[in-house]
C-alpha cells in the first residue's frame, strides 16, 4: 500500500497545529513504523522555528514543577508549548509520577499545551532519537516553546538535553554528594543553573559551591551560566529564569560557536539514527531475534565472547 497520500495529509494537519495529528506522528516515530522516515523528511523542512528548552537534574528535584510554572509564564504571553518528558524507567506512555499527572490534568487542559511521556520500547533503544524526532514534529506543528524534561543520569537523557537550543540544569540546596557525580557529568551542559527549593536551608552555600564550580570551567563560548534561584510552587524566580532562557537565546543565535553546536547536534542526530537504522535492519528477521536470545545465552555462560557475536549477527 502507498503510504505516501497518507502521510501527506498527516502533514497537513501537523503544520496546522491539529494535536491530534501532532499525538500519532509521534507514535508512529515511537514505533518506528515503516513511514516515519518518510513523515520526518517532510517534517523537516517545516522546522527551526520553536525555541527548544531542555531541562534535566536528579529525580526530585523539582524538574516538572519548573516545566509546568515556565509553561505557564509562556501561555500568559500567548505562546504554544510542547512538553516532552522522558522516562526511562517508565514503560507507559503518560507517565507513572503523581505529580505528573497533576501537571498534565491542569496544563493538558489548555488546547495550547501539548504533553507528551516518551518510553523506551523494546529492547532496540532508539529513545533519543524518538524524543528528537518528537520535538521537531512539535516544532512543525508550531509550538513556540517546545520544553523536553529527562532525569539527569543516562547517558542517552544526557544527549537529548544537549540537542536542545538551551540546557537547563536544576539542582537544589545541600547537594552534599550530589556535587561530584554534578562535576563528572552533567555541568559541562548547563546554560543555566537553577537552584530550585531555594525557599530550604543551604541554598546560600549551595549558590557559593556552584559558582566557585562554575569559575573553574571556562566554556569555549566565554558564556558564563547564571545561576537563578527559584520557589517553584509558588512560581518564585520563573521570571529570572524565563529571561535567562532568552537571554541565552540571543547569544547563542548571535555567536560562532552557536552554528558550532548546531553541527555538533546535526552530527550526532545522523549517528544516532544511523546507529537505530543499523540495529533495526541487523534484528529485522525473526530468526535474527532468536539468534540474539541465543547469543546472550552463550555469553552471558562466558562460553563465547560479545565480539564474536556480534560478528556472528552481522555475517549472516
Ligand atoms: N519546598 C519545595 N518543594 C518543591 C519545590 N519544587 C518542587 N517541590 C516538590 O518536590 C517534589 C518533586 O517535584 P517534581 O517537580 O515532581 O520533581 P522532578 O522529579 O524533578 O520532576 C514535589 O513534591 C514538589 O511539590 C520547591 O521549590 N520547594
Ligand atoms: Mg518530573
Amino acid at each position: 500500500m502507498d503510504s505516501a497520500p497518507n502521510n501527506s495529509s498527516l502533514i497537513d494537519r501537523i503544520a496546522a497545529g491539529d494535536t491530534r495529528a501532532v499525538a500519532r506522528a509521534i507514535s508512529k516515530v515511537e514505533d518506528f513504523s515503516a513511514d516515519a522516515a518518510a513523515l520526518m523528511k517532510q517534517i523537516f523542512p517545516l522546522t527551526g522555528r520553536g525555541l527548544v528548552i531542555g531541562i534535566t537534574g536528579a529525580p526530585g528535584a523539582g524538574k516538572s514543577s519548573l516545566v509546568d510554572k515556565l509553561a505557564l509564564h509562556y501561555r500568559r504571553a500567548g505562546e504554544r508549548v510542547g512538553i516532552v518528558a522522558v522516562d526511562p524507567s517508565s514503560p507507559f506512555s503518560g507517565g507513572a509520577i503523581l505529580g505528573d499527572r497533576i501537571r498534565m490534568q491542569t496544563l493538558g487542559l489548555d488546547p495550547g499545551v501539548f504533553i507528551r511521556s516518551m518510553a523506551t520500547r523494546g529492547n532496540l533503544g532508539g529513545l533519543a532519537r524518538s524524543t528528537v524526532d518528537a520535538v521537531s514534529i512539535l516544532d512543525a506543528a508550531g509550538y513556540h516553546k517546545i520544553i523536553i524534561e529527562t532525569v539527569g543520569v543516562g547517558q542517552d537523557e544526557v544527549e537529548v538535553v544537549k540537542a536542545a537550543d538551551v540546557c537547563v540544569v536544576v539542582l537544589v540546596p545541600g547537594m552534599g554528594d550530589d556535587i561530584q557525580a554534578i562535576k563528572a557529568g552533567i555541568m559541562e551542559i548547563g546554560d543555566i543553573f537553577v537552584i530550585n527549593k531555594a525557599d530550604r536551608e543551604g541554598v546560600n552555600t549551595t549558590e557559593k559551591e556552584l559558582e566557585a564550580l562554575l569559575s573553574l570551567a571556562m566554556r569555549d563560548d566565554l558564556w558564563e551560566s547564571p545561576i537563578v534561584k527559584t520557589v517553584a510552587p509558588e512560581s518564585k524566580g520563573i521570571q529570572e529564569l524565563a529571561a535567562a532562557i532568552e537571554k541565552y537565546r540571543e547569544f547563542h543565535l548571535t555567536s560562532k560557536s552557536g552554528a558550532g553546536r548546531r553541527r555538533a547536534i546535526a552530527r550526532w542526530r545522523i549517528l544516532e539514527l544511523l546507529r537505530d537504522r543499523l540495529v533495526a535492519q541487523t534484528l529485522e528477521s525473526e530468526s535474527a531475534s532468536e539468534k540474539l536470545e541465543l547469543l546472550a545465552g552463550e555469553v552471558a555462560s562466558r562460553r563465547r565472547d560479545p565480539y564474536s557475536a556480534v560478528e556472528e549477527l552481522l555475517g549472516k
